[in-house]
């Protein structure tokens, strides 16, 4: 009866977040993705959201839509700590960290699409592009020396906050963006977490198939060779 939508997770990098925060706490949901670019999308995700727009989280009588709104929900369901940071400190600037990311990165975002399987060729480095990395390089950085005592993580313990970087991580794999130091460590770690290895075994399996080009974005269409 509870639902969590998602778009397929190869692709929906707003999808992943609060599916990886349900994961990390064990959140008794079932996963129904909906594919996204094909013809019947749309007409789908009308029907149960708002916003047209997937994630979504149905549990009961209720629907809570946007990724971070079902981020913060999880965060109520679950015990303390789990989802955030249990220090109030670190709580605030992860909340902060997440919020920039779930706002900010245009240029990454829309240069380097996610797509978890593939691998493509390095964009040309625009200064709005290499702004954006050097930002995540900076942040991930400070963040580490700052908070990343007791664990490979952000906040050293996973949080939300690895949960909203997790699409960038694999952007930076997928695209070779450069990341050096404590960031590229975080990555690292990232990549192997076995949750993470989990969600990408699934992402490599989905059917659905979208290309990214010079035209831009092609629809989705299932691949006959699968
Ligand atoms: N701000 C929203 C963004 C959601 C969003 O843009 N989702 C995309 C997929 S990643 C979507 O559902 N697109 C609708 C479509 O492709 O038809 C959130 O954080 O949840």
């Amino acid at each position: 009866m509870n639902r969590l939508i998602l778009g397929n997770l190869n692709y929906s990098s707003w999808s992943i977040r609060p599916l990886m925060v349900a994961c990390k706490v064990g959140l008794p949901v079932e996963e129904v993705i909906v594919p996204l670019d094909f013809p019947e999308t749309t007409a789908r995700l009308r029907e149960i959201s708002p916003t047209a727009k997937v994630p979504l989280l149905i549990w009961g009588d209720q629907t809570v839509w946007e990724s971070l709104a079902i981020t913060e929900w999880i965060a109520e369901w679950a015990p303390t700590g789990e989802v955030w940071p249990e220090d109030p400190h670190a709580r605030a600037i992860a909340r902060a960290a997440a919020s920039e990311m779930h706002a900010g990165f245009p240029e990454l975002r829309s240069k380097c699409a996610m797509d978890i399987r593939a691998r493509h060729p390095t964009p040309d480095m625009t200064p709005a592009l290499a702004a954006d990395i050097a930002r995540i390089q900076d942040l991930w950085s400070s963040l580490r020396a700052k908070f990343g005592h007791g664990g490979p993580f952000l906040f050293g313990k996973w949080s939300a906050a690895d949960a909203f970087y997790l699409p960038v991580v694999t952007r930076f794999r997928t695209y070779s963006l450069p990341l050096t130091g404590a960031a590229a460590d975080y990555a690292e770690a990232v990549l192997a977490d076995p949750d993470f290895l989990a969600l990408e075994a699934q992402a490599k399996t989905e059917p659905w198939w979208i290309n990214y080009g010079p035209d831009g974005r092609s629809s989705g269409y299932l691949n006959p060779e699968d």
